[in-house]
This record gives C-alpha cells, structure tokens and sequence, in this order.
C-alpha cells in the first residue's frame, strides 16, 4: 500500500520542524515507516537550489523566477526522494511544499492564480499532499521566534526572513485564504501554543483525517 503524504506549512518559526521531528517520532514507535524531508532542498540538486534562492541570488530576477526555481527543486525532489517512499509504502512528512510557493511567490508576488495553478499541474503531474497542516501564528512571534534559534546558532536571516513585518503579516493571511478553498486537504492547526499542545492538536486531526496512518494508536497495546 503506498504511504501517505502530509505536508506542513506556515510561516516563519512556526514550529513546523519542531513538530514533524515529534510526529515522526510517535509514528515510528507505532512500527510505522517514515520520512522526514523538506523544500527547498530534500534531493542533492535540490539542495543546491536551495542555498541558491535562499542565499538570495535570484531575489533580482523576481518572484515569477523564483517560482520557477522553486517548482525545478521540487521536480527533482519529486522523483528522487518523495515519489519513491511513497510507492515504497513510506509515509513521506514534508517541511513546505507547493503551498509555499502559492503563498509566498503566488499570493506576496502578485503572480497570476492561474500560473501558479499551471505551474503546480506540470510540476506535481498529480503528486498532491494527502493532508497539509498550516501551522498559524501571529508573525511577529514566529519572526521572534526564528531569530532566537538563529541567534542561538549564530545565523542571519535568509532572503524570505528579512522581508518587512507586513510582508510576513500578509502571508499568514494568505496560508488562511489557500486554506479555506481546499478544506478537504487543510488543516488550520493554532501554533501560538506550547509545542505540546500543537502536537496533541496535529495528532487528533491526523487520526479523524487519515486514521490509516495512525490506526495501531487506536488498538490496545496487547493487541498488536
Ligand atoms: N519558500 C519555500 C518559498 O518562498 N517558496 C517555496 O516554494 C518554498 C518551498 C525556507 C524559505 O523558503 C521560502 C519559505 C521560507 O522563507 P527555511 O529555512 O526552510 O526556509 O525556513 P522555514 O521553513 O520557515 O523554517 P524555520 O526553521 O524558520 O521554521 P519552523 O520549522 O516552522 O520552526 P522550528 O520548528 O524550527 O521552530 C523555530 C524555533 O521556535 C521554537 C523552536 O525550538 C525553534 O527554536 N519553537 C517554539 N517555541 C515556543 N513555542 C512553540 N510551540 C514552539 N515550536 C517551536
């Protein structure tokens, strides 16, 4: 059976690698096989595509380029790394996928709707997430939040980080609006809460959403 497919969105320090670390975790001790992987990046080409954009180099050529080197990343990521787990029966957890550039270079960009839905088609080739949890918080507090870790590794801000606070405010409203068109697939989870918390509210939504992926939790421990 092939694994499922769930991504996690947001804006800046939402915790959304904070959460799937924990996701995986608990569904690893459930015997069930996971893999943790993110965009940009997840394949080696797409990590160099990566370090790229988020180095800052293709901010001068604009946000419609900027998608276009986001969905390049995301085909190879596609084939090599996700499309793979997923028929090898691997759940695939993934840190940002087509949704970010429908927020960030779609929504902030000012790119068409029906480019980026073009895009998405050629570029998936029907690869869509199962379910995608937008992680929503204030953005001042998930900006705050970012600097602190930073800070604490002795990092600077990326190309997206250093936008202004209204770019940043603006893009949550985007992830709520992408979020309310497709509510089959969108689960809007409050990330302005204690990472436990935020767990236990991912989790109870993964078991009303795809209780397949979570069903050994349901049964009693000596009933494996
Ligand atoms: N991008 C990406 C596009 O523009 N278009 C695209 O198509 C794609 C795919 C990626 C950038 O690229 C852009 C979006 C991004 O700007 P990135 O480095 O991967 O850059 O950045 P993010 O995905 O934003 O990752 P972050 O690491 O900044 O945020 P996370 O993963 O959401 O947050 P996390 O878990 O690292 O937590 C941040 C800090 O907060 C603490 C953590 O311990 C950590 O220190 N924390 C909490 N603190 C208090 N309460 C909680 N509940 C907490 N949860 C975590």
């Amino acid at each position: 059976m092939a694994g499922c497919f769930i991504t996690f969105e947001g804006g800046e320090g939402a915790g959304k690698s904070t959460q799937i670390e924990r996701l995986k975790a608990r569904l690893g001790q459930l015997g069930q096989s996971v893999l943790v992987t993110r965009e940009p990046g997840g394949s080696p080409h797409a990590e160099e595509i990566r370090a790229f954009i988020l180095g800052g180099h293709a901010k001068h050529l604009g946000p419609l380029a900027e998608a276009l080197l986001f969905a390049a990343a995301r085909i190879d990521h596609l084939d090599k790394t996700i499309g793979p787990a997923l028929r090898g029966g691997t759940h695939v957890l993934c840190d940002r996928f087509a949704d970010s550039t429908r927020a960030y270079q779609g929504s902030l960009g000012n790119i068409d709707k029906g480019l980026i839905d073009r895009l998405e088609t050629v570029t998936l080739r029907g690869a869509k997430p199962d379910l995608t949890f937008i992680l929503d918080l204030p953005a001042e507090t998930g900006l705050s939040r970012a600097r602190a870790r930073q800070a604490g590794k002795g990092e600077g801000a990326d190309r997206f980080e250093e936008e202004d606070i209204s770019f940043h405010q603006s893009l949550r409203q985007a992830y709520l609006s992408i979020a309310r068109a497709e509510p089959k697939r969108f689960v809007v989870i409050n990330a302005d809460q204690e990472p436990d918390e935020v767990e236990a509210a991912i989790w109870a939504a993964l078991r009303e959403r795809l209780p397949q992926v979570t069903d050994q939790a349901a049964r009693p421990p000596d009933a494996a």
